[in-house]
């Protein structure tokens, strides 16, 4: 499937995303329509329904919005369970994020879910999904393109995950490994930032790099997204809606009162 998240991976330059976690296609659109004076495009949009305010009522909707603004929404599902995957897939999620993928068993059970028979066992309905697929059609076009087409993103974000990082990694159907470092860091009971916690990130980017797959992590502002990308991660997400929100207008705020 030719989606934005798919050439973007797939090209020179980083693939640029954001996290949504409030349920509302406005606040989607708003981001991703840009203005005159901002030429960098986001080519994904996080559809956070492990946390937030997300649910699977709002996957269609959200993920319409955004695939007709030229970017790709990607669904975080709460946990990494078949017919939540399905439901994503079927509302027309562009990719899947899973949450803490702590081994090999576990990715090949996600990738099993992603995938029609006789590769996994994805269930047939997808009368929805090829909507947020601007030229794809109905049937043979989205059914074969979804078995290959569906980024299959996976979180690494705790010790055992780490531990068994390789092995993951090696996983056929795995195409990103995604670095939650706030968990990461929960996990391994470390400083985020420190010395051990960076050595993780350090050892996943490695991990994905050696498999041929990509390696992604969340950021909390575009100067630790830059950094990311430097340090050749491929897909970042550079801040979240309520993030920027709540900073932005705190700040106007302070500039307002004179502070
Ligand atoms: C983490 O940092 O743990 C994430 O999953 C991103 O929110």
């Amino acid at each position: 499937l030719n989606t934005p998240i798919n050439a973007s991976l797939q090209g020179p330059s980083t693939a640029f995303g954001f996290w949504l976690t409030l349920p509302s296609t406005a606040v989607a659109k708003t981001i991703l329509h840009g203005s005159p004076d901002s030429p960098a495009k986001y080519s994904w949009v996080l559809v956070d329904a492990e946390h937030g305010l997300i649910t699977d009522r709002d996957y269609y909707d959200l993920s319409n919005a955004i695939a007709s603004e030229g970017a790709s929404p990607i669904v975080r599902v709460p946990c990494a369970e078949e017919w939540m995957i399905k439901r994503a897939l079927d509302a027309g999620a562009h990719g899947i994020v899973t949450p803490m993928c702590h081994s090999e068993i576990d990715a090949a059970n996600i990738v099993k879910y992603t995938k029609y028979p006789p590769r996994g066992t994805r269930g047939y309905g997808p009368m929805f999904a090829p909507h947020a697929f601007p030229g794809v059609a109905p049937g043979s076009d989205y059914d074969e393109g979804a078995q290959t087409g569906v980024a299959v993103v996976v979180q690494i974000e705790s010790r055992a995950g780490v531990d068994n990082v390789e092995k993951i990694a090696a996983v056929d159907g795995i195409d990103v490994l995604f670095i939650g470092p706030f968990d990461l860091s929960k996990s391994m009971g470390v400083q985020r930032g420190g010395d051990e916690h960076e050595a993780a990130i350090k050892r996943i980017l490695a991990a994905a790099r050696a498999a041929g797959k990509k390696a992604a992590i969340f950021c909390t502002d575009g100067v630790d997204a830059r950094t990311r990308a430097e340090q050749g991660f491929d897909m970042i997400s550079v801040n979240t809606d309520v993030g920027v929100l709540r900073t932005g207008m705190l700040s106007e705020l302070k500039t307002a009162s004179g502070q």
